[in-house]
């Protein structure tokens, strides 16, 4: 088994920290965003929608998608449970792990990747060709000050994003929220909870990666 991966990218970091946690060695081959790596048809031929994290099997089979590699893991390494241990906590669980991908990366990648000159024709990961739109830059920011307004409310309530244990929505969120930090999107001013959890998840040594 090998993870396709990006040091420098936050979804890929997502994939690291589960397989970490996990206590799994799973070696990594790093295939450059920036330079272009995941477009080329070495790449294509892996994962053809050219992004990252993907994770090879033995026999071939690649899994792409960070939740979609969390499950598989977690299929096959059922502890420490990451994913939830009955109905309700695996749906809470998948409800956080989905806000934190599509509001907190999704908002960050968003106002980044718009203003961004080296991926100036590359709008959405893996796809080559789609253009930039400045005014997706703001857009960006304001849908980030609604995340970190989402999660400060959240936090205020519970330890841990899905509740009062670490789960795979605190790692997505993690994630996102060090990519924000990176990029000029860290967590605002006044979100003392989410500074809290911050130090909190931070602090775990899979976190590390
Ligand atoms: N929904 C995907 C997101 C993957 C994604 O957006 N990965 C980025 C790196 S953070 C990527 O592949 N970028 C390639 C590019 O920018 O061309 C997942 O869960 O894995």
């Amino acid at each position: 088994m090998k993870l396709y991966d990006c040091q420098m990218a936050p979804n890929p970091r997502r994939a690291r920290i589960f397989i970490a946690e996990k206590g799994l060695g799973i070696p990594n081959v790093e295939v450059s965003i920036i330079d272009g790596a995941n477009l080329k048809p070495e790449y294509l031929a892996i994962n053809p929608w050219g992004t990252l994290p993907a994770l090879q099997l033995e026999d071939g089979t690649v899994i792409a998608e960070a939740p979609c590699i969390f499950r598989y893991l977690e299929t096959l390494h059922p502890e420490p449970n990451l994913l939830g241990r009955d109905a309700i906590e695996t749906a809470r669980i998948g409800a956080w792990e989905r806000f934190a991908e599509m509001n907190g990366m999704g908002a960050i990648g968003e106002f980044f990747r718009n203003q961004f000159e080296p991926l100036a024709d590359r709008a959405l990961p893996g796809y080559a060709g789609v253009k930039t739109l400045p005014a997706l830059v703001e857009r960006g920011r304001q849908r980030a000050a609604w995340f970190y307004q989402q999660l400060e409310g959240r936090l205020a309530e519970v330890e841990y994003l899905a509740g009062d244990r670490y789960s795979a929505a605190d790692i997505t969120a993690l994630c996102a929220v060090d990519f924000g930090k990176a990029v000029g999107l860290g967590i605002p001013e006044g979100c003392a909870q989410v500074a809290r959890w911050h130090g909190l998840v931070s602090a775990r040594p899979a976190t590390q990666v």
